[in-house]
């Protein structure tokens, strides 16, 4: 487990594990199996977990809602109804018998766990940001009388490939945006969901695109993005794709 590498971090979240009451376990619905944190769910222990699968609104069309065992929640925090709020609240307070509940919201950066936090707070209490690694500190909000829910920094396993934290919308990419948006446009080719998913968001075909290039340079095209003497502004087109790519179907 790793968050800015500093040291007893993972000695500080133990403690807070043991200290809550319920451990919410903010998973992308998009890929749970990706997002989970097995050393969290094993630390916090079957009773007190609930998991909570979000972004269920970025899931492709028509797709069937994830199905999660032990009681799991699938929501999308930023279009929940008053009802499934409600339900995501006695869920929580479901995991145990203490009142006022302390719930500990843990999760990879990026999930939506201060978005999930607003939505129950009803107000903007905690900060959200496209940006990995926004949320700093511990923050406790008050969500009803008899429940407290804590923000926190996004975790993830400690050896976790660099890769594999950028397909996940878990780390900044900001002045790399070129090297990922070419592995993204490979992804898009070989994935029909995504490239159609390219091709309504940005109204253009992908049809006979072979290589990442072409793929940025249709949207680069598409876009007018140039640079002086006319060639296609690729660097651009890049930073577009990776903008975009947070809210794609697949993960
Ligand atoms: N489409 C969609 N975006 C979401 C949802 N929840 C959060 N987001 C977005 O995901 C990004 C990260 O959210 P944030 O709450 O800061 O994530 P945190 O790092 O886990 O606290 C922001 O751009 C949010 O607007 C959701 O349910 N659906
Ligand atoms: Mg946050």
């Amino acid at each position: 487990m790793r968050s800015k590498g500093k040291a007893g971090e993972w000695a500080f979240l133990k403690d807070m594990i043991h200290g809550a009451d319920v451990i919410i376990e903010v998973v992308d619905a998009r890929d749970i199996a990706g997002t989970r944190l097995p050393v969290v769910e094993r630390m916090a222990g079957s009773r007190r977990l609930l998991m909570v699968a979000n972004k269920t609104d970025l899931l492709p069309q028509g797709a069937e809602l994830p199905r999660l065992g032990n009681g799991g929640f699938t929501i999308s925090a930023t279009t929940a109804s008053e009802n499934q709020r409600r339900a995501l609240i006695g869920a929580i307070k479901d995991r145990t018998r203490a009142r006022p509940a302390r719930a500990l919201i843990l999760g990879y950066p990026n999930v939506g766990k201060s978005t999930l936090i607003n939505m129950l707070a009803q107000r903007n209490a905690a900060r959200v940001s496209p940006v990995a690694g926004t949320t700093k500190d511990i923050q406790w909000v008050s969500i009803t009388s008899d429940l407290t829910v804590s923000d926190y920094r996004g975790v993830y396993p400690r050896h976790e490939k660099r890769e594999e934290l950028v397909r996940k919308g878990a780390m900044d990419v900001r002045g790399d945006e070129e090297t990922h948006a070419h592995t993204f446009a490979q992804r898009i080719i070989r994935s029909r969901v995504l490239r159609a998913w390219m091709e309504k968001e940005f109204d253009l075909t992908l049809t006979g695109a072979r290589s990442s290039e072409d793929v940025l340079a249709a949207l680069a095209r598409r876009r007018k993005l140039y640079v002086k003497g006319g060639e296609l502004n690729i660097d651009e087109a890049a930073r577009v794709l990776v903008r975009a790519m947070k809210d794609a179907p697949e993960i």
